[in-house]
């Protein structure tokens, strides 16, 4: 949008006079940061309206994102890249005696997902606005996010995170938008005159859903999606309600269920899952009934995404509505059902894929559970005939006493997708291998993407500018242009020019670790850099080895030159992960023997930053010069950070699991670190069982020291953690092959110190990285759903 510095400086002053009553000096900077957005907001009010319409008008097929968590990051700052607004707002500020990145960061950064998952789901909302795509998040207001995490005594502590403390500009609550969530209560099927069956009910839990709805703005181009996120409410209509009924219900959306790739198995989750679903798709409903005259079209104008399982139920509870209050036969009902539906997986770990058991579930959700049985019944009696009795048993939605999540996702939609290609082999061949026999066709791969908006424009401005120096900045709307980059592997100055922008960023998160830790860090260290959930497979333990071997090497050989390095972590554990507690608290340890041994000096620096989130990534990512990606082989689906630290020109340090073998193919294995145990030998181990974590703890010397070290004393202060580590290791046997890979590990991060030395050579590698990380784009990755799962129009990229 167009808009001159002087007019927004009037604008913003006038909004600090209608919002305070006082002059900007005696405003506070959070104050400053709600009269900004409020502005904000007010110069897209019109593109929001416009946007429902032009879908209107051009009777668009809608696509419906359902995602128990949306991890979407502050949105001042993106939401003004994308309006075109952000050099006028800045200057504006700026010339008011106002700074930018002060306002900036007293946005709260709402914390409604654990990782990986939440957001992709914000990466897609960004990129289906951006490709003008019909684009709706559908998810849960949590009023507390994911805790906010400090470290006392090196243990991880849980504080909550009051992330609504001072309202969220973003959002507008939409009363005449609420639906009613039923749970509970009593369920037949009532014969009618016309011999037909009518589901009745009594006694049932009402919860008003009431949806607030955040903007979504697309870059450049005039759309603003729209994101509903559902807050649970007492109805209007309950008469009376003690104390006990109110908290039941405004607990349903009180606060984030923090297991990362687990499952909670509480009832309160289930509520959760159908709270947000059945709004959803009520929602859904009565709109698209309000533009259609009746509902026969339902698949061909709307598509409804489940983000992994959470959202299954929007399968069983489209057919209720169509069935019981549109009056449609089960056949024509499910097949607008399987029309719409399509569905990612994002995990092979057992412990993550969900089920219910009947029980729980039958009492929670009495008429959900007979579309379920019907569904299950209706699967075994076409599927035995053809693939046989073992097979259904395995794969119906109904088994072992318990509701399967996965199994009931994938029957009723019309497409499956993994996150990388490994990923949906290991899908078709280990995790649903029997729904793969019997729906083939259904099974398709999409591999991840990121939005470069966020991770490159925004959180690596001086990249941008480089960037945009020397190709032009058309790459900003195609981030596939950053191939042509390649080229300039060969100018010397440009790769200087790349060198001192790392630097830069390297300034400004070293002044961040000096101010919030007290930690003093080399810029021309190596940042070595490991960002992600705390979890026993994304084995942060190998890396503590590493640090744990060169912390040795400078104590054995403390006249041997090193090349300094500052290993980066961080990492939420789930509270109740007593194990990967257990790491946070190692980590920690050595942080501190190493930080404060005055033998080591500033050639090894650990620096655990604490409360990792969106926001702490922006500031870490456009920093890194290495990026550990060292989960076991065929553990971490995709890996999104992955990407991100990529496209900043870092080095991938990487097993070959999930995406980062696309990352290896995409800019060269020459430009990364590969090493360890492939997929086949995982799972050779697994079948053969013959691999024992002992044999590589007395074949090493090197490797027996560390190990010694959690339990000998030499690491102070772990007489339990150490232990525990160890016995994970050598008593049970190393279940994530740590062992295994610590030789192959080591061997390529002694090659990372030397190749370093060779600056030159290592920015041409860093810019092969750069060039190559548009193959990763979200906007790319959404155009491939567009086409190939929800068959929607979208804008062209070139
Ligand atoms: C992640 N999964 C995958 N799960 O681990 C990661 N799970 O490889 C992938 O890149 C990413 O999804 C995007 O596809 C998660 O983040 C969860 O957060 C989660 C949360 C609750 C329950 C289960």
């Amino acid at each position: 949008m167009k808009l001159t510095c002087a007019q927004f400086k009037k604008d913003f002053l006038s909004e600090i006079e209608t919002l305070y009553s006082t002059s900007l000096s005696d405003t506070s900077t959070i104050g400053q940061f709600i009269a900004l957005g409020q502005l904000v907001r007010r110069y897209n009010s019109q593109s929001w309206t416009r946007t429902a319409k032009f879908y209107r008008d051009h009777h668009q097929k809608q696509v419906y994102y359902f995602s128990i968590e949306f991890l979407p990051g502050r949105l001042l700052a993106s939401n003004l890249l994308n309006l075109n607004l952000l050099t006028t707002v800045k200057k504006g500020l700026t010339e008011l005696g106002l700074d930018f990145e002060t306002i900036s960061q007293a946005e709260p950064d709402p914390a409604l997902g654990n990782g990986g998952l939440g957001r992709l789901a914000a990466c897609y909302m960004d990129a289906m606005a951006s490709l003008k795509i019909a684009g709706n998040g559908n998810g849960i207001r949590y009023r507390y996010g994911l805790f906010k995490q400090v470290f006392m005594d090196g243990y991880q502590v849980e504080l909550p995170d009051d992330w609504l403390h001072h309202g969220n500009v973003w959002e507008t609550r939409r009363d005449n938008k609420s639906c009613i969530v039923q749970f509970g209560g009593n369920v037949w099927l009532q014969p009618q005159a016309d011999g037909s069956l009518q589901p009745q009910s009594e006694n049932t839990e009402d919860v008003l859903a009431v949806p607030y709805d955040v903007g979504i703005v697309g870059y450049h181009n005039d759309i603003t999606n729209t994101l509903r996120l559902w807050s649970a409410e007492l109805p209007p209509s309950a008469t009376y309600s003690s104390q006990d009924q109110r908290d039941r219900i405004s607990e349903i959306t009180k606060v984030l269920y923090p297991d990362d790739s687990n499952s909670a198995g509480q009832q309160l989750r289930l509520r959760q899952e159908y709270f947000f679903s059945s709004a959803g798709v009520q929602s859904i409903v009565r709109d698209f009934c309000a533009t259609h005259h009746g509902i026969k079209l339902l698949g061909k104008k709307v598509a409804i995404h489940i983000n992994d399982t959470h959202p299954t139920l929007v399968i069983p509870e489209m057919m209720r509505l169509l069935m019981d209050e549109h009056h449609c036969s089960w056949e024509v009902a499910w097949t607008l059902t399987t029309q719409v539906m399509s569905y990612t997986n994002h995990t092979i770990l057992q412990e993550a894929l969900e089920t219910w058991p009947i029980d729980m579930f039958k009492n929670l959700l009495p008429r959900i559970y007979q579309i379920i049985a019907e569904i299950d019944r209706r699967y075994r009696e076409q599927q035995t005939p053809i693939f046989g009795k073992a097979l259904v048993d395995q794969t119906a939605p109904l088994g072992n006493g318990q509701v399967r999540m996965a199994y009931l996702a994938v029957i009723g939609s019309h497409s499956v997708n993994g996150v990388a290609p490994l990923h949906t082999e290991l899908l078709k061949t280990d995790v649903l291998r029997g729904l793969y026999q019997v729906y083939p066709e259904r099974f398709n791969n999409k591999t991840n993407g990121i939005a470069t908006r966020r991770w490159v424009q925004l959180a690596n401005q001086p990249l941008a500018q480089l960037i945009d120096q020397t190709i032009g900045s058309d790459w900003r709307r195609q981030p596939d242009l950053l191939q042509t980059l390649l080229p300039y592997q060969q100018d010397d100055h440009f790769l200087y020019q790349l060198g001192q922008v790392k630097l830069t960023n390297k300034q400004a998160l070293a002044a961040y670790v000096q101010r919030t830790m007290g930690i003093k860090i080399r810029t021309d260290a190596i940042y070595d850099v490991q960002i992600k959930r705390l979890h026993a497979y994304k084995r942060q333990l190998l890396h503590v080895f590493e640090i744990l071997r060169e912390y040795f090497a400078i104590k054995d050989h403390p006249q041997q030159p090193v090349v300094p390095r500052v290993h980066i972590f961080g990492a939420k554990a789930a509270p109740s992960y007593h194990y990967a507690k257990a790491i946070i608290k190692l980590i920690n340890v050595v942080a501190d023997m190493v930080n404060q041994d005055p033998a080591i000096g500033d050639r090894l620096k650990i620096v655990f930053i604490p409360n990792y989130g969106v926001s702490i990534a922006e500031l870490i990512i456009p920093a890194a010069d290495v990026s550990e990606q060292i989960s076991t082989a065929s553990k971490e689906a995709s890996g999104t950070s992955n990407m991100k630290l990529m496209a900043n020109g870092a080095l991938s340090l990487a097993t070959y699991d999930g995406a980062n073998i696309d990352i290896m193919q995409a800019a060269g294995a020459e430009n990364e670190y590969p090493f360890g145990l492939k997929v086949n030998e995982v799972y050779d181990y697994y079948h053969r069982g013959n691999y024992h974590a002992a044999d590589f703890y007395d074949a090493d010397p090197e490797l027996k020291r560390l190990l010694d070290s959690l339990i000998d004393g030499t690491i102070p202060g772990i007489p339990t953690v150490g232990r525990e580590i160890y016995d994970s290791l050598l008593r049970y046997n190393d279940e994530f092959f740590v062992l295994a890979d610590y030789r192959a590990y080591v061997t390529q991060q002694q090659q990372i110190s030397r190749d370093f030395q060779n600056q030159p050579t290592w920015q041409q590698r860093s810019l092969a990285n750069i060039a190559a990380s548009g193959h990763f784009a979200a906007d790319l990755a959404v155009a491939r759903y567009a086409d190939d799962i929800w068959q929607v129009p979208h804008e062209r990229l070139n």
